[in-house]
């Protein structure tokens, strides 16, 4: 048994390693200008941990081969062979695996901070996102390039009302367009600001590489540039509610000619 267990594990090992290296179940092509320095920095993060996963499955193969069916004698090699026996074996390894993990968070850190905690660039398109059980929804600031004013007791599904907005008293509201798939054009940076009405939601688009929390009370500011004109799936990534496995929409980008005809053919929201 001891033996068969040694080859089940190191298959497995390979087996699994030759899938990450061939690429078999990958990511989509990115199709925005950060998304390159976290795609490296995901490769980077797969070839530290594939070298480790590789060689511990192996030594744990290579023990069970080796000591699996002599029930009851410990295990006496390499540890008779390393000098001062097994702790400082343990140590080291410690300290070698706590390094590698520091080293891939700070380097980490440094590229998630880069895409989510810099300023949008000037000029950068303002669209809001509400996210509520179970949709999103987007809002441009129409003809007049300002936001109406967000009034949360005024939201409402049945009205339409998705952003709270009171086109009555607030002329900024009037012109609003208020739409149910993310338009935005290639190559032109798009600043959202995402809000949640009811619970956290949040906002996954696989090709952007990006994805931010929704977080009822907070207005949270996310920023990226597309590249590629296509459709593309957005979806919740947080479990928030009976219908959470419904809530997506898609992500239009257009090229900019086109974006600028789609956005005059939008009727205002009130
Ligand atoms: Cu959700």
């Amino acid at each position: 048994m001891g033996r068969l267990f040694a080859v089940v594990v190191t298959a497995i090992a390979l087996v699994s390693v030759t899938l990450f290296a061939l690429h078999t179940w990958w990511l989509p092509p990115d199709i925005s200008t950060h998304g390159g320095r976290i795609d490296s920095q995901l490769n980077e993060t797969m070839i530290v941990a594939g070298i480790l996963f590789v060689a511990a499955q192996l030594a744990l193969g290579v023990f069970v081969w080796r000591f699996g069916e002599r029930g009851g004698t410990r295990a006496t090699w390499p540890v008779r062979i390393f000098p001062g026996g097994a702790t400082p074996m343990v140590v080291i390894a410690t300290v070698l695996v706590g390094i590698e993990i520091l080293v891939l968070t700070l380097v980490g850190s440094k590229v998630w901070a880069s895409v989510y905690q810099s300023p949008p660039p000037p000029g950068a398109l303002q669209i809001d996102v509400l996210a509520e059980q179970f949709a999103f929804y987007f809002r441009y600031a129409g003809a007049d390039g300002k936001f109406g004013v967000i009034h949360p007791e005024k939201m409402s599904d049945a009205d339409q009302n998705f952003f709270g907005l009171d086109p009555a008293t607030d002329t900024t509201a009037r012109d609003d367009i208020v739409v149910a798939t993310l338009v935005v054009p290639a190559n032109q940076p798009v600043a959202l600001r995402l809000h949640a009405k009811d619970v956290n939601h949040s906002f996954y688009v696989r090709e952007a590489r990006i994805q931010q929390d929704f977080v009822p009370g907070m207005v949270i500011p996310l920023h990226f540039t597309a590249t590629t004109p296509g459709r593309y799936e957005l979806v919740c990534t947080q479990l928030c509610g009976l219908g959470h496995y419904n809530m997506r929409a898609y992500v239009e980008v257009k090229s900019p000619a086109e974006f600028g005809q789609w956005l005059k053919a939008q009727q205002p929201a009130f």
